[in-house]
């Protein structure tokens, strides 16, 4: 865990508030494969890691709650009697979102004040939002004695951002972030939001990180808009959700929906067979297959779902094209953030100063690389 980061937050909660805070460590996430399947009731396969969001909180005798941005030094007073969210983009929505959703679910909190910070870049893909939600949600349930599961806390975190957000997004982050085991990836259900953990050790290779370090902006209607292309074509197969078809059972409708539609209800049916495909070949220790799997998942979500960008194709293209990366492909919502690439450790640090030139000669940028541990899920930091 980042110490640092541990001690800048708790500091600068004491130094804001005068108390001593119960401290919450949440991690963001990871995602092997299954991408943009989880609103689909599909399957996904993330883990928790090593980077996320240090909250630091306390009960506040005071008649408004506080929260306080560490790393922005940004923060907002706010009554627990008139929630709203405030302007779209802004970071509060996250905390507020929090409260709301537990009041909707008849829990009485009192005033408190909490500080967080973390160590996810921005716009990475790796879920800083759902680790803040969840260590908002995780701290009001220790301080106010909510009697609250995890399961309604990603409940909770989830409708947070639905509805204070604005994003219609699944439960794969959430989850991840709540749940995550140490050194081992989630094989989840998102119908019946249960998991199956698979240790990763992956024999001379391991999974690294590259971030385009862009954040196309049409992100967010993008993503609900796939949402409810997703929905009306189930809708129209009178399936609860896609994960409840075939591809053949789609092909009796092709011409009833545009040809961009149907290419992606076809990308969500072979994402989802995939990610059942890689958890086998994990457990045979297949990488090869599990490599190719990866490379398939990114020419989905390019050519048939279409939320990569150029900055993340052309990580996967360099990376298909040097030969020693098993597989690679965006990961998380898309527009932007990072590609994960499944590589032979000895050729890692040669890859590295490879694609680092190749992206800032193509860009004019520079890119981020970063390897993560698999750590456990959000608790208290003791
Ligand atoms: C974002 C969402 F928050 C997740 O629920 C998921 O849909 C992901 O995009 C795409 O797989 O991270």
């Amino acid at each position: 865990m980042n110490t640092q980061l541990i001690n800048k937050v708790s500091k600068a909660f004491s130094t804001e508030f005068n108390a001593e805070p119960l401290l919450i460590f949440s991690p963001g996430r990871i995602n092997i494969i299954g991408e943009h399947t989880d609103y689909n009731d599909g399957f996904v396969f993330p883990a928790a890691v090593n980077k996320g969001i240090v909250a630091a909180i306390q009960k506040s005798d005071s008649n408004t709650s506080v929260a306080y941005a560490v790393d922005k030094d940004e923060r907002i007073a706010f009554s627990l009697d008139t929630l709203k969210p405030s302007a779209e983009g802004r970071w509060e929505n996250y905390v507020l979102g929090v409260v709301a959703e537990i009041q909707n679910r008849s829990k009485t909190i009192g005033n408190f004040n909490i500080a967080f910070g973390g160590d996810i870049p921005g716009g990475a893909g790796m879920s800083s939002s759902a680790a803040l939600e969840n260590s908002v949600v995780y701290g009001l349930n220790e301080l106010f004695n909510l009697g609250l599961s995890k399961h309604d806390m990603i409940l909770i975190s989830q409708k947070a951002e639905h509805n204070y957000v604005g994003v219609k997004c699944g439960i794969m982050d959430q989850y991840a972030s709540m749940f995550g085991i140490e050194n081992n990836a989630l094989l989840l259900d998102c119908r019946t939001v249960t998991s199956k953990p698979y240790e990763i050790n992956f024999e001379g290779h391991q999974l690294i990180l590259i971030n385009t370090n862009v954040k196309h902006s049409l992100s967010d209607s993008a993503y609900n808009d796939r949402r409810s292309v997703c929905e009306s074509i189930s809708e129209m197969l009178k399936v609860k959700a896609l994960r409840d078809t075939t591809e053949y059972d789609l092909e009796s409708i092709k011409d009833k929906v545009t040809p961009e539609n149907y290419q992606k209800a076809l990308y969500v049916i072979q994402e989802n067979n995939r990610a059942i495909q890689a958890s086998k070949a994990i457990e045979k220790g297949d990488l090869k297959t599990l490599g190719e799997l990866i490379y398939a998942s990114h020419y989905g979500l390019q050519n048939q779902y279409k939320v990569s960008c150029e900055e993340l194709d052309f990580l996967v293209e360099q990376a298909k094209l040097n030969g020693h990366v098993l597989g690679a492909r965006m990961m998380g919502g898309g527009f932007g953030g990072c590609t994960i690439n499944l590589i032979a450790k000895s050729e890692t640090d040669s890859f590295k100063s490879f694609i680092t030139e190749a992206y800032k000669n193509r860009f004019n940028k520079d890119c981020s690389i970063y390897t993560v541990e698999l750590s456990n899920g959000t608790g208290i930091i003791e």
